[in-house]
């Protein structure tokens, strides 16, 4: 700190600053099953997720194919609020589609 910025600390008030802290962040991750449409699972990461319909068909492919796959990486509450309208959407069209959170 130089000599001005010093002279300026005593003249005003010094808030002592706050650690910045990074939250924890969640992945949130769909699972395969084998009565769950290709279509609907790709409707979901486009509306609950937000991807673009490339991207859907993609990560839809890679869980169908490996059996989990990675849709999004969120804070804990968005996390959550992104598995329960999963399986909301889900129960409501009488789909098993199961998704999962794990922390990063
Ligand atoms: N395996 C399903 C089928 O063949 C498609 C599917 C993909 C289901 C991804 C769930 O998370 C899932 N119709």
């Amino acid at each position: 700190m130089g000599r001005i910025e010093r002279e300026l600390d005593e003249i005003q008030e010094v808030k002592p600053k706050k650690k910045t802290r990074r939250p924890r962040l969640y992945k949130v991750l769909l699972l395969n099953d084998d009565y769950t449409t290709m279509d609907f699972v790709v409707y979901i990461l486009e509306t609950v997720f937000h991807k673009p319909h490339e991207e859907a068909v993609r990560i839809m492919l890679h869980v169908h194919q490996r059996g989990m796959g990675v849709c999004g990486v969120y804070t804990k509450e968005i996390a959550e609020t992104k598995v329960s309208m999963v399986h909301d959407l889900a129960r409501k069209n009488q789909y098993p589609l199961r998704c999962i959170m794990e922390r990063e």
